[in-house]
């Protein structure tokens, strides 16, 4: 008896474990190209329910709806439809229920460095990026594609952004980016990567500056570019310099004012913090360590009083 519940109990393991694997299976593809992220509805809406009890309290405004018919409206825009045929325009009603007023001079883009970025803004305290913003945090790093059979999205595989002019993901922050800029008032910011050397920091195809740049309002004054830099690898482009100057042209004809700053001292810090052995930290660590030359006089022990009084 003992023996036969045994052997029933490791068949049900062993079918279990080929269930489990089949389904992992099913999730990959070889080429890279994932299918739609696995419970994303129940994904969609706990991200929804979180940000609207816990997060950016109190920097950005709570949203009046609820997060199913968030849902709804997202996966309308693109479920049962072919997967590189979704017009920006689906996610409008989506775009419009989950939007929220952005802070004067808070306002931060960026290309090709999410991870600094978002650091920097440190979360919607200091900027908000549109990862910040509900639109973009229910949608951030999942993924989705629709099919025209049930259940109306396809769990095996999405195409390449490079696919399709018309990609479901694509589209999304295509029209995402786009409402973002329109709402941003008064100073933006924008981050760049000074330290590629095959891609411009600045490139009037990427995201920022087909779908960005061109829908900032009057509302705005002016475009402040930070180029950060990888730590101890050539600096590749500089404000002043090859695509920077493209962008200043770009940003001057629509009428706004224009400042870029290398690596300002937060940035560098953020990036030291990070790579504290880097080379070009080690100013810093010296510092520290009080082993820097200075020409100045000793800073004066606490309560002493110094000799210029
Ligand atoms: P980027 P950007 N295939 O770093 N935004 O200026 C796939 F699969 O070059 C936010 O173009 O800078 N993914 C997000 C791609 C997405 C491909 C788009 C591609 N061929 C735009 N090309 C977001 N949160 O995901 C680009 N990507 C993805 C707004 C990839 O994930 C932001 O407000 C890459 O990290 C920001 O100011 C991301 O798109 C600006 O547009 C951005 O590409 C950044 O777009």
């Amino acid at each position: 008896m003992v023996m036969i519940r045994t052997r029933v109990f490791a068949v049900g393991i062993l079918f279990l474990i080929m269930i489990n694997t089949s389904i992992v299976v099913s999730q990959y593809d070889p080429e890279g190209h994932r299918g739609t992220t696995e419970n994303i509805k129940e994904v969609f809406e706990g991200r929804c329910w979180d940000y609207d009890v816990t997060r950016y309290l109190p920097d950005l405004p709570r949203v009046d709806t609820g997060c199913e018919t968030l849902w709804k409206l997202f996966f309308k825009a693109f479920s049962y439809q072919p997967p590189c045929a979704v017009a920006l325009e689906n996610y409008q009603p989506y775009l419009e229920e989950a939007a929220q007023a952005l802070p004067k001079d808070k306002v931060l883009f960026w290309s090709s460095v999410f991870s600094l970025a978002h650091q920097y803004g440190d979360y919607g305290q200091r900027y908000v990026t549109l990862e910040d913003t509900l639109v973009g945090y229910l949608a951030n790093s999942i993924t989705w594609c629709g099919q025209s059979i049930e259940p109306g999205y396809n769990v095996t595989r999405c195409p390449a952004w490079d696919d399709c002019p018309l990609e479901a993901a694509e589209s999304f922050w295509a029209g995402a980016s786009k409402t973002f800029a329109q709402r941003a008032k008064g100073e933006v910011s924008l981050m760049l990567d000074g330290s590629n050397p095959e891609k411009p920091a600045y490139r009037r195809n990427s995201f920022f500056g087909k779908f960005e740049l061109p829908n900032l309002t009057k509302d705005v004054t002016r475009v402040s570019v930070i180029v950060s830099h990888v730590l101890d690898k050539p600096k590749v482009e500089v404000c002043g310099e090859g695509s920077l100057l493209l962008l200043e042209a770009d940003v001057k004809e629509r009428g706004f004012s224009y400042v870029c700053k290398d690596d300002p001292l937060v940035v560098l810090h953020l990036l030291c913090a990070s790579d504290p052995n880097s080379r070009e930290c080690q100013l810093v660590v010296n510092h520290a360590r009080g082993q820097l030359n200075s020409t100045k006089k000793d800073t004066p022990l606490l309560n002493e009083v110094p000799d210029f009084f």
